[in-house]
């Protein structure tokens, strides 16, 4: 069974349970679903290794979950959660991915309705027998419908995050096979686009029908759509097809360039080829009946007259204007950030210690932190008021005191309020290293009055970084109605950083957002968001994010070493020059 699998169940457990108005343990079954997702080992392999002990190593699951899983390795199923299933069978995953549904309304909709699956809820919707319901409405009703709409727009589409792992798994081991000499993932994975339609995997192999018979008999498959001699569809049990192809040496290049895309990409190399007299196909690139390249794809941009296109950039949004005048950006590098400033822990609804999660930071490099835990107006997080961050700082300054090769910067997560004040005092603001502000409530306010909520709130001169700042959590919830040219000027006028979240399901600011802001020269951060040690290493989605954004290591302020990126915080950067430590000058923010 796939981590993802198995993580559902406890995350349908969490919901059952919410329904039923249990208290604290739905949360917790919720957090062990997410440790589970984000493990990169296969759980069934942690348990043949080392058995109920070893499950108990995984962040969030103690001896209670640990016998579940086994339950669920040994048997394929879990006796509770079939019971649970059984009071109330109804497609949960669905529901909830629908805005604004959740456990309580799912309970309320199957006991008065005997709503069971999304199909259901649109129909009772359209015929207006929501509105009707205790607890919802008509306001509700037209919810709903949006955000049935929303889910069926997206529909059909993977999160990047959730299924690279297991197509890495599945690259490696058509790598390992004999006959097989090079493998590589193209398509929209390869230009780590947010969503992923299906996998293109390509392959050389001078024993194609032996590539083909090892893909389509790997355990993961649950359907094959067709297998040819170099060609091959499958449908993964996770529900996602992947293509196979087998290409001859000689094409590699042309065929990983026609596979990567874009299509529009594609097309408009296409067009250049034809300029120059040649033609351009997935076989390489003729002249008549010539090829004069194809075997790498350095080869034949260059025989294009561009220079080499960084995948995450070819969808035909100016890179071929640019390679060909030499202005192409020179993009991040996956290896460039220093820190990590977006981390919560056990202080609030996060699985793993302040030293923990700085450990893990560390071991993957970087060399400095920030906890930002969440604050109080998140009462369900455990957020922090005044008191708590007080202690909490104190307790950071200890662990810097014994920690080696990290620091471990004071935060937090600061909740912009309604009225884009803040729900922490000025003066325990001033005491930390760094400010984060965002939106956590009353997502749907008119775009107006979110702009302005959230620019007063990028006015308070301890606010350094806007977290995820448009809200919106992909296949879930859009972003919230705002102003982004007008967040960009506020950004610009008050030194306020812009964050793109790297967690997998957030992924915001996104593309084209984080263009915006390069163009407008608005100072950025990549945070991985991490609410356990598995998490940390979600930064590369960001960091792919921004070279979508066309961002360069400069205008991401924590590929910086610890006292520049601090410097580019506006409280210190002011605090300072009233100092007359730095020159604070606003303009090389
Ligand atoms: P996806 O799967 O929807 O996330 O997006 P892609 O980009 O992976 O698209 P996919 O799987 O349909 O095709 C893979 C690549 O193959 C695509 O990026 C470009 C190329 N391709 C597919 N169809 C066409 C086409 O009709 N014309 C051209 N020029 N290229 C195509
Ligand atoms: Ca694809
Ligand atoms: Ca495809
Ligand atoms: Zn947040």
């Amino acid at each position: 069974m796939l981590n993802t699998e198995l993580a559902q169940i406890f995350r349908e457990i969490g919901l059952y349970l919410d329904m039923q108005g249990v208290e604290f343990k739905p949360r917790a079954y919720e957090k062990v679903a997410l440790a589970l997702e984000a493990l990169e080992e296969p759980v069934s392999e942690i348990y043949n290794r080392g058995g109920l002990k070893a499950l108990c190593e995984i962040p969030g699951v103690g001896k209670a979950i640990a016998e579940k899983i086994e339950e669920i390795i040994k048997t394929g199923k879990l006796t509770y959660h079939e019971e649970l299933r059984t009071g109330m069978p109804v497609d949960l995953r669905g529901l909830t991915a629908i805005e604004g549904v959740g456990p309580k309304i799912i309970k309320i909709l199957y006991e008065k309705l005997g709503i069971k699956e999304v199909a259901d809820l649109e129909r009772a919707a359209r015929e207006g027998k929501i509105r009707g319901l205790p607890h919802l409405g008509e306001k509700m009703e037209q919810k709903i419908l949006k955000g049935i709409e929303f889910v069926k727009q997206g529909g059909g589409r993977f999160l990047l995050g959730s299924i690279l792992p297991l197509i890495t798994e599945i690259e490696a081991r058509l790598r390992g096979l004999p006959e097989v000499s090079r493998v590589i993932v193209a398509g929209s994975i390869r230009r780590r686009k947010e969503t992923v339609g299906d996998a293109d995997i390509l392959a050389v192999s001078p024993k194609p029908e032996k590539v083909m018979a090892g893909f389509v008999s790997m355990p993961e498959v649950m359907h094959v759509h067709g297998q040819g001699k170099t060609k091959a569809m499958v449908k993964l049990k996770i529900g996602m097809d992947v293509d196979l192809r087998v290409v001859g040496a000689e094409s590699f290049g042309a065929a990983l360039n026609y596979f990567t895309g874009s299509k529009d990409h594609n097309v408009a190399l296409r067009r250049i080829a034809q300029e120059r007299g040649l033609k351009l196909n997935e076989y390489g690139l003729f002249r008549g009946n010539k090829s004069i390249a194809g075997e790498t794809e350095e080869d034949l941009y260059k025989a294009l007259g561009l220079a080499f296109i960084p995948p995450e950039i070819r969808e035909n949004q100016g890179e071929i204007e640019a390679a060909t005048t030499g202005k192409l950006p020179d993009l991040i590098g996956y290896k460039d950030l220093r820190g990590d400033v977006q981390i919560q822990t056990t202080w609030t609804d996060g699985s793993n210690s302040i030293e923990e999660m700085a450990n893990e930071a560390k071991r993957l490099g970087l060399e400095y932190i920030a906890i930002t835990d969440h604050t109080k107006s998140l009462a369900m997080t455990g957020g922090s008021d005044e008191k708590k961050l007080l202690k909490q700082m104190a307790e950071i300054d200890k662990i810097n005191r014994s920690l080696k090769g990290i620091t471990v910067l004071k935060g937090a997560e600061v909740n912009i309020n309604k009225d884009g004040t803040l729900d922490i005092q000025d003066e325990v603001l001033s005491k930390l290293d760094v400010v984060g502000i965002a939106v956590h409530s009353q997502f749907n306010l008119p775009r107006r009055e979110m702009t302005e909520r959230i620019i007063k709130a990028m006015r308070n001169p301890h606010a350094d970084i806007l977290f995820h700042p448009t809200g919106r959590i992909i296949q879930r919830r859009g972003p919230c109605d705002l102003d982004f040219d007008a967040i960009l000027k506020a950004a610009k006028e008050t030194g306020t950083v812009l964050e793109i979240d790297a967690y997998p399901d957030r992924l915001d600011l996104k593309d084209e957002h984080v263009r915006k802001a390069v163009q407008a020269g608005v100072k950025l951060v990549i945070d991985s968001d991490a609410h356990s040690v598995n998490h940390v290493r979600f930064l590369e989605f960001g960091i792919a994010q921004a070279r979508r954004g066309w961002a360069g290591k400069n205008d991401v302020i924590n590929s910086r070493p610890l006292k520049e990126f601090l410097r580019c915080l506006k409280q210190h950067a002011s605090s300072q020059a009233k100092k007359g430590k730095v020159n604070y000058d606003k303009s090389t923010l």
